[in-house]
């Protein structure tokens, strides 16, 4: 037998099939092609998602509905390759949330993990475990597995920002449990900047113990790590793969920000080509500044700031810059690696 191929039928060996199939059980060697492939073989698909009809569809769903009423004002971008599952990747879910001025979304907390990642507006906020964080353009937020969280806008304009949750992995794992909180507004307990003062400043409280499993900071703000990439780039050190991609970080282990999901911030020069890329992390890109076109899989897909796109597992990528552009991205990376299953390849210069 070759891994690839499954060995001949025979009427014995059928009759067989169906004899220990009505005992629920089954011939590995009549799917084993199937299950232990030798390279990721994924129904999920390149595909790319421009955001100005999302942005139309969510301000016209902002008209049907409240985000109280809805528990969450969200549009979830569905894998062309998995329609009807709530992924965009195999793994991973993204949805882009809408809060208008005036507007709360209650307070909740549930199993799975969450990253916000701001694309439009300017001042809403999110309140993790009765912490307030101000939002803008540009900042990657998190909240922990089975942390209270609510958001709210006291600004003047809509709010959107891009949802990014483990949702299928606690599918996955049939762990996923879910919880109301007692009014739909936390009591703010600490004020705002508090986390990032305490965490964020490349110290931390002298006798901290890191208990929780996600970072002690939940915003990290686009305006610190865009300031990073600006410093580094004179260096003119450009990985052939990534430009220059840096990593958000838990400071309390030097580990990703949270548990299931990594998250990324790159640069691309104007004019750069990358070399191609592959990993076993299915990835969401979203650009913030620039304009490029990515190739997946053979596939190109335009894009400029704001648009959404999403790279399948074990596909090469290869990114083209046209301007000098900025990717955040966010990929189950993490998880692999704890699982030991994460791997990565360089493609030939
Ligand atoms: O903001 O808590 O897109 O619970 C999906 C589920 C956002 C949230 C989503 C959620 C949230």
């Amino acid at each position: 037998m070759s891994l690839t191929e499954k060995p001949a039928e025979t009427p014995e060996r059928l009759a067989f099939y169906d004899k220990i199939n009505a005992g629920n059980c089954n011939a590995l060697w009549t799917v084993f092609a199937d299950i232990i492939t030798p390279e990721p073989k994924s129904a999920c698909q390149p595909h790319c998602w421009r955001y100005a009809p999302l942005r139309e569809w969510l301000l016209e769903a902002g008209e049907l509905i409240t985000a109280k009423e809805a528990e969450r004002r969200v549009l979830i971008l569905e894998n062309p390759g998995l329609r009807g599952q709530s992924r965009i990747t195999t793994s991973l879910y993204a949805g882009l949330q809408l809060v208008l001025p005036g507007e709360v979304a209650p307070a909740h907390r549930h199993s799975q993990s969450a990253l916000r990642f701001v694309i439009d507006g300017d001042g809403a906020y999110t309140a993790v475990e009765g912490e307030r964080t101000l939002m803008s353009f540009g900042d990657f937020v998190i909240t922990p597995p089975w942390a209270w969280h609510d958001h709210g806008n006291q600004s003047d304009q809509p709010m959107i920002w891009l949802d990014g949750l483990d949702i299928p992995l606690a599918s996955f794992f049939d762990a996923s449990f879910a919880e109301p909180g007692a009014a739909d507004t936390q009591a703010q307990t600490r004020p705002t900047g508090d986390s990032l003062a305490r965490y964020g400043a490349n110290m931390l409280p002298v006798d901290f113990e890191p208990r929780e499993l996600a970072s002690p900071i939940f915003n990290y703000p686009y305006e610190r790590s865009r300031e990073a990439l600006e410093a580094l780039k004179r260096q003119q050190e450009w990985d052939p793969c990534h430009g220059l991609k840096l990593r958000y970080v838990n400071p309390a282990d030097g580990g990703f920000a949270m548990p299931t999901i990594s998250a990324f911030l790159q640069l691309l020069p104007q004019g750069m080509r990358t070399r191609a890329y592959r990993s076993t992390d299915a990835t969401v890109f979203v650009s913030t500044e620039g304009h490029g076109r990515t190739t997946i899989d053979g596939k190109t897909f335009d894009w400029g700031p704001r648009d959404i796109f999403v790279a399948p597992s074990w596909k090469w990528i290869e990114h083209e810059a046209d301007d000098e552009a900025v990717l955040f991205s966010y990929s189950d990376r993490v998880a692999q690696q704890k699982l030991g299953f994460w791997r990565e390849q360089r493609g030939d210069a």
